[in-house]
């Protein structure tokens, strides 16, 4: 049985990972740090029926690193932990770089003293492209702007790339696109819109206020995206795999899709930080501000993933539709049933 250990299992990711990897027969073993509140409310199909083991440790912490590697001993390391939050990165650059940068270089030094064979996903991202040119693949020039994506590209090069090239290791990497879930952070634009859209739906909030409707992200869905993690580790040499559905849109057909999934369209009224969504019946239920816009902003993301379509054999599944419906679909319902929100 193949032995899998996942940092940043309680994520979305490291959520939906842990349940594939289990379904294909691995033992799996998950890293997660101490935090104040329930960590495992994702992992409701994993944790609460004794099938993944937990160990406690932090990217930030060598030694739990190094006990987190003796315990599991895994045959495959899939490394999801990440300060993720790029809004926050401009607020706290160095946590950024603790964690997304040298929390990479902690575990891949004591990864490889135990086990040189040992093969190594990192979980880079298409922030590294930043302003790069659409469409983006693995060929294009990376340009990133926000202190999230800088930590990303330098672990990307140093420990991915340049150990690959140095050291002959197993490390390879999906440079992957937004993708959402139902599990997605609340913090994210897509489920910040799916759930409060179904709050307002439920008259259970009044309004939603974002911050740039201009962006453009190619939005998948993470079910389909932790597959391709997968089979990057099953290829004979290691390499770096764009992961992407080829579709882009904009945050605000995003609000488009979710207000139409949930009966409620809505027309634009007004410009800039003025402009406001309305209902048919003349409710405000979209406004603007200033305070989630970002200090520079990565405008046009668009992924080509023609490698990982023909090497890895990887499709996606439910388009942008269908993964607006999805998000919207399970707000609704958690929230017409008084379950909290995770
Ligand atoms: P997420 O939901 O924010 O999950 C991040 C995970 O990292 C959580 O389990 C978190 O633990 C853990 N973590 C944070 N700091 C840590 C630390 N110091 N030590 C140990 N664990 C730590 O992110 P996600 O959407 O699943 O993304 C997974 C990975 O893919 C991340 O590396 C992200 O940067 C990258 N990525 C994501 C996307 C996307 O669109 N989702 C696209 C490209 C790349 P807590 O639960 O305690 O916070
Ligand atoms: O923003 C705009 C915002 O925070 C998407 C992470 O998983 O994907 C994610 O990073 C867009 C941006 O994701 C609000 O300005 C407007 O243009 O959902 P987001 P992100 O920054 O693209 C990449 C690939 C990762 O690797 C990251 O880990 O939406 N936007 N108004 C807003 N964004 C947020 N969060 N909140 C708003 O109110």
């Amino acid at each position: 049985m193949k032995r899998a250990l996942i940092t940043g299992i309680t994520g979305q990711d490291g959520s939906y990972l842990s349940e594939h990897l289990l379904n294909e027969g691995y033992d799996v073993w998950g890293l997660v740090r101490r935090t104040s509140n329930n960590p495992f409310s994702r992992l409701e199909n994993v944790v609460n029926h004794n099938k993944a083991h937990i160990l406690y440790g932090d990217l930030r912490d060598t030694g739990s690193l190094a006990r987190a590697l003796d315990e599991s001993q895994p045959d495959e390391i899939y490394n999801l932990a990440a300060q993720s939050d790029v809004w926050v990165s401009f607020k706290c650059p160095e946590e950024a770089q603790e964690i997304n940068y040298y929390g990479l270089g902690r575990l891949v030094n004591e990864a490889v003293k135990r086990n040189p064979k040992v093969r190594i996903y990192q979980a880079s991202t298409s922030e590294m492209f930043g302003k790069s040119q659409p469409p983006q693949n693995e060929t294009s020039p990376f340009a990133p702007v926000s202190p999230y994506g800088e930590a990303k590209l330098k672990a990307h090069q140093d420990f991915v790339e340049g150990y690959r090239e140095r050291f002959g290791l197993f490390i390879a990497s999906g440079i992957l696109f937004n993708h959402e879930s139902p599990r997605r952070g609340l913090n994210f634009v897509s489920r910040k819109v799916t759930s409060t859209l179904a709050k307002i739906k439920l008259g259970l909030a009044d309004t939603l206020t974002l911050g740039n409707l201009e962006a453009k992200r190619d939005w998948g869905y993470a079910g389909d995206y932790v597959k391709a993690m997968h089979r990057i580790l099953q290829q004979e040499k290691p390499g770096d795999y764009v992961i992407a559905t080829g579709e882009s849109h904009t945050v605000r057909e995003f609000v488009e899709a979710a207000c139409a999934a949930l009966d409620m369209p809505i027309t634009w009224k007004g410009s800039g930080l003025e402009e406001v969504g309305v209902t048919a019946d003349g409710k405000t239920i979209v406004t603007i501000s200033k305070e989630f816009y970002r200090p520079v902003e990565v405008d046009y993301l668009l992924g080509d993933a023609t490698k990982a379509r023909t090497e890895l054999n990887w499709t996606d599944g439910i388009g942008f539709a269908g993964l607006v419906k999805l998000m919207v679909d399970s707000d609704y319902e958690l929230l017409k049933n008084n379950r909290a929100l995770t």
